[in-house]
């Protein structure tokens, strides 16, 4: 949009008097945020308005992204960036004697989701609208995001995170567009007279689903998306026929019906199997179809076509129950006969799988599921009854092919079954995650469907992750190829020619080098920890996990801290070691090893023998607002999960389009960095795919040879139990039993020799400076692919057909 300075501050003093009867000179700086908010939120009303006009009237394609989490991250910022006015609202401001950013930090991060799968959902909803294409996001409003992270002692402690305390400016309730979701009750296939059978369901328990719709800013065009999430309310119970009123029963049952919506679960990596969990999973689904449903019946298309207007993506499993939902409403609702129904489902659905670990595939008990949605266990049955007889006319003989591929089997609803049965498409989210779903977890579902499998590499929008984050380094890319590359992120490859340019070098080195002074400030405030701007800022930054080992990264520092003890003369490149993770509340080994980190850090940057060689810091609270401080300040990128056990990872592009090297094991989308960056300009180390997966085969390795055989990591594992590392008695015995008696199922010790020398190609790198700038040059200028506009473009010609309404 267009505004002018003057403009902007006559609507801004407008709207300060309207909302707080108050002179901007005297307005405290939540009373800038709300204004500022509101205001952007009434620019951005009109272009949301005519993009949902047009597309009704245009009946163009819509997609609808159902995912449990959206981790949007504050949206003021991005706001009016996509808007195209943050400079001209900065500049009026300044003249008011107000400052943009302060205002801006004023935003809670709402934090809807627990990592990378929810931050994807983020980015693909920036990059859909920014791309024009008719992208919608269906949701849950969980009134708690994601637990605050306290350090507390060195442990982590969870705080409730109140994100809806105050106001949320971006929100709209739709109270007009609530629809009621069914939960409990019985169900049965009644006969009827003409020899029929017809669906029956009574004594269920209703669920008011309230729609908060968000607008989803395109860059600078004119496309301006929904994101839409459900809220959990009691019904009216005024609306209900006399007879049925049983106000005693609604309000007994208020407490169950609101904690639905109440609190989003802080695990990624575990399927709890929990009946809440389920009832969300079934209330947004539930609700997002029967809105979907509403619209394109009212825009008089026929349901027949419902696949030729509307996409329907699955991500992850946890909305699987969106298959058996729409059969529902178009069978119960709509009396579409069962073929009818499938062929117009399987058409509408695609999915995307996130992880091969076995732990965080979903599995519901039959009567867990029976009893909470028995009309959808119905429906899973007949689906799943049909499935076998599939199964049957290609397996024959061999039942336990049957039952193993089966969606109903050995008393559990297997969801990633459904959805592979139930959608034209499942995707992996990297090129090596979808080969091994091919060739490993999937491998019978993709002989049964091959044409339905597909890559689709993922992606993180350079809006947030440049732009805004990182707005010196955007600078002198403008000032050096031009500002073609903000709407074209490919373009960033034109940077590419400056890698040998001293001048440019330079300057690549200077705003990081302010980007890490920042960092250093912000570390000084929150942990009282001086850095070192000039040491390498190595930092790994993500949730907790075994898989991800963290804990071979604080190994390593033991180690390096144990070299350094050992040889007063030792000399090596300052280095400062950045954590951030949460672990998941229940995951008691995740918790053991922030306690570790944090120990180390406490003994390390406490030694005076060290004399600022190492620092180490863990930062509380990671999440998206912090990533986008640490994220810019990088200098090295630890990937280095367990090669074949990170399905992409997106954080790596991140770093990777800031400039820092990554530090990567062969796993997820690192392969691809590689392939795109070239050899030189990454630093990989530790077990091949190939390898990894013939110890799995054969039972894992021996780790105790390698503490019996290597001496540094017999030193480095000692003293985890010996003492020397002070405020770790239990935490240092459990670490060392994970690694020693329970073989090490992480080969952290079997990658630790490769990675010690990684470490040491890093440091010898670093001091050639011409050598490390043109790395960054070319992580750079390599970074475009990797953008998400680029993803979603591949979704939208390759999975959900729809078209690109305008750029
Ligand atoms: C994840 C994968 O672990 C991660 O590698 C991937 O980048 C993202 C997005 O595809 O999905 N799967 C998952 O359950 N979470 C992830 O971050 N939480």
């Amino acid at each position: 949009m267009i505004i002018t300075k003057e403009q902007f501050k006559k609507d801004f003093e407008k709207k300060m008097l309207k909302l707080y009867a108050q002179e901007v000179e005297n307005a405290t700086i939540q009373m800038q945020y709300f204004t500022l908010g509101y205001l952007i939120k009434e620019y951005i009303s009109e272009g949301w308005a005519k993009t949902t006009t047009r597309y009704t009237k245009y009946g163009e394609k819509q997609v609808y992204y159902f995912s449990i989490e959206f981790l949007l991250g504050r949206l003021l910022a991005s706001n009016l960036l996509n808007l195209g006015i943050r400079n001209t609202v900065k500049e009026a401001l300044n003249e008011m004697g107000l400052n943009l950013k302060s205002i801006e930090d004023v935003e809670v991060d709402p934090g809807l989701g627990n990592g990378g799968l929810g931050r994807l959902a983020a980015c693909f909803m920036d990059s859909m609208a920014s791309s024009g294409i008719p992208g919608n996001g269906n949701g849950i409003r969980y009134k708690y995001g994601l637990f605050q992270q306290k350090i507390v002692d060195g442990y982590q402690v969870e705080l409730p995170e109140n994100w809806l305390r105050d106001d949320n400016v971006w929100e709209i309730r739709k109270s007009d567009k609530a629809v009621k979701v069914r939960f409990y009750g019985d169900a049965w296939m009644k006969p009827t007279d003409d020899g029929k059978l017809i669906p029956v369901h009574t004594d269920y328990q209703e669920v008011l689903a309230v729609p908060y719709d968000t607008a989803l800013v395109g860059y600078e065009n004119k496309t301006v998306n929904t994101l839409r999430l459900w809220n959990a309310e009691v019904p009216n119970y005024a609306d209900e026929p006399r007879g049925e009123l049983n106000f005693h029963k609604v309000l007994l049952n208020k407490r169950e019906i609101e904690s639905i919506s109440e609190v989003l679960y802080p695990d990624d990596s575990n399927h709890e199997g929990r009946v809440l969990r389920l009832k969300q999973e079934y209330f947004f689904v539930s609700a997002g179809l029967q809105s979907i449903v509403t619209q394109h019946k009212e825009a008089g298309r026929p349901l027949s076509e419902l696949h030729n207007f509307v996409a329907v993506h699955i991500n992850d499993t946890h909305p699987a129950v969106a298959i058996p939902e729409l059969m529902r409403i178009l069978m119960d609702e709509e009396g579409m006969e069962w073929n009818e129904a499938w062929h117009v489902t399987q058409n509408t659905m695609s999915y995307t799988n996130h992880t091969i670990m076995s732990e965080a595939l979903e599995k519901w008990p039959v009567e867990l599921f029976k009893d909470l949605l028995p009309r959808i266990y119905l429906i899973i049955e007949e689906i799943d009854r049909r499935f076998r007889e599939i199964l049957t006319a290609k397996f024959g003989e061999q039942q336990d092919q049957v039952e193993k591929m089966a969606i109903i089997s050995g008393g559990f609803v297997k969801m990633a079954h459904l959805c592979i049965h139930g959608t034209h498409s499942i995707n992996g989210v990297a090129k090596l995650h979808t080969e091994l779903l091919k060739s490993q977890e999937l491998k019978d579902f993709y002989m049964l469907y091959p044409y339905k499998f597909n890559n689709k590499t993922n992606g993180i929008t350079h809006r947030r992750w440049l732009m805004l984050a990182n707005p010196e380094l955007s600078t002198l890319l403008d000032d050096t190829i031009g500002t073609s590359w903000r709407r074209n992120p490919q373009d960033l490859k034109l940077f590419k020619k400056y890698k040998r340019d001293p001048e440019a070098q330079r300057k690549v080195e200077i705003i990081k080098q302010h980007n890490k002074e920042k960092l250093a400030e912000y570390i000084k405030e929150k942990n009282d920890i001086i850095i070192d701007p000039n040491s390498i800022f190595d930092v790994h930054v993500k949730r907790l996990h075994a898989y991800k080992r963290q804990l071979l990264n604080a190994l390593h520092i033991l180690h390096q801290y144990h070299e350094i003890l050992e040889n007063p003369n030792y000399d090596m490149v300052p280095k400062t070691y950045i954590f951030a993770a949460k672990a998941a509340p229940g995951y008691y080994y995740a918790k053991e090893v922030i306690k570790f980190i944090n120990a180390l850090a406490q003994q390390i940057n406490n030694d005076p023998r060290v004399k600022g060689l190492i620092k180490v810091v863990f930062l509380e609270n990671y999440g998206v607002t912090l990533a986008e401080k640490i994220i810019p300040a990088s200098e090295v990128s630890e990937q280095i999960s367990t090669t074949t056990k990170e399905a992409s990872g997106t954080s790596n592009m991140k770093f990777m389009m800031n400039g820092a090297i990554t530090l990567a094991t062969l796993d997820g989308a690192n392969v691809e960095i590689l392939e795109e960056v070239g050899d030189p300009n990454i630093v990989i180390f530790g077990m091949t795919e190939k390898e990894i997966l013939s110890y799995y085969r054969n039972g894992g390795y021996r780790s105790r040879e390698i503490y019996e055989s290597d001496i540094r990591v017999k030193r480095v594992l000692d003293s985890l139990v010996n003492g020397h590392i002070k405020g770790i008695p239990v935490e240092g015995v459990d670490i060392f039993k994970s690694l020693i008696d329970y073989n090490d199922e992480f080969f952290v010790l079997k990658d630790f020799d490769s990675y010690v020398d990684a470490q040491k190609k890093i440091d010898s790198l670093y001091q050639d400076r011409f050598t490390w700038n043109k790395m960054s040059i070319e992580n750079i200028s390599s970074s475009g692919v990797f953008s998400a506009d680029v993803t979603v473009m591949q979704y939208a010609s390759g999975i959900w057909d729809t078209r690109i309404i305008e750029r």
